[in-house]
């Protein structure tokens, strides 16, 4: 696995993007920075198993690499499930496409480069924003939200992972450091770490939990779980 040294050199900060130095280090950037990250990812394939539906679609949207429909794919392979990965940025799109036909050649699966806003979802018994909603911007995640609300099937869910704030000050700053802390237990310096969250300020917009739960009610699931905590990520089963 590459090792991500992309903010290692002092150098004038640009927002950040998902481009082919980025998708190169991917893996080692995401488990790094993320706590909890591979549990999430093995746990969806847990998920996948208890909602997916014989011969529905599974889509994973801001797919990256495509390491949750691989998650995904290894505990439903029997139910004859479409996989549609959708990424906006070539550079992670051709790398994700070539990693899942080597690893999941029999898939019945379709990678597309395109935003997720233009994405038609029908058919579908499980959709995934693992850490992509936080990318769009705040204006336009309830009308994302509704359609995917429309496209799902009745007993369909929505897995919805992000990065929080929290409305308590004092809270929020101590999950914030509890982060940085972890960053900083991965290898990340101090340098790296700061030069990462001034790319990331215009790009990486969080809610709270309230705030997230108040959407999807507004977008039509009738309940939200919240299944998994690390620090300041989390993740949300939404039912339809
Ligand atoms: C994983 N889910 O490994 N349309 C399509 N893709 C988008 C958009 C958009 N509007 N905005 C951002 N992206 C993955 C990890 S990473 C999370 C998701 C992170 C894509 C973007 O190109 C990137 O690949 C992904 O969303 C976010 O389970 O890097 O923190």
């Amino acid at each position: 696995m590459k090792h991500d040294t992309l903010f290692a050199q002092q150098h004038q900060v640009v927002d950040f993007a998902f481009d082919d130095a980025v998708a190169d280090v991917f893996p080692d950037m995401i488990r790094r920075s993320v706590p909890g990250y591979e549990a999430i990812i093995s746990q969806l394939g847990v998920l996948a198993r208890h909602y997916a539906q014989a011969g529905s679609r599974i889509y994973d949207l801001g797919c990256s690499l495509g390491a949750a429909t691989l998650s995904m794919y290894r505990q439903s392979s029997d139910l004859n499930i479409e996989h549609i990965c959708i990424d906006n940025s070539e550079s992670m799109v051709k790398r994700c496409r070539s990693r899942l036909q080597r690893h999941m050649p029999d898939a019945n699966l379709q990678v597309i480069c395109e935003n997720i806003e233009e994405t038609s979802i029908h058919n579908a018994s499980l959709v995934v924003l693992n850490f992509t909603l936080q990318f769009l911007a705040p204006e336009i995640r309830l009308e994302l939200l509704k359609k995917i609300y429309q496209g799902l099937l009745p007993g369909g869910v929505l897995i919805l992972s992000e990065k929080i704030i929290f409305s308590d000050k004092t809270e929020n700053q101590l999950q914030t450091d509890w982060h940085l802390a972890s960053k900083r237990a991965n290898g990340y310096s101090d340098m790296e770490i700061s030069q990462k969250r001034a790319a990331l300020e215009n790009v990486l917009i969080p809610d709270t939990l309230e705030e997230h739960q108040q959407r999807l009610a507004k977008a039509g699931f009738r309940q939200s779980c919240q299944w998994f905590q690390s620090f300041n990520f989390i993740s949300l089963v939404a039912l339809k």
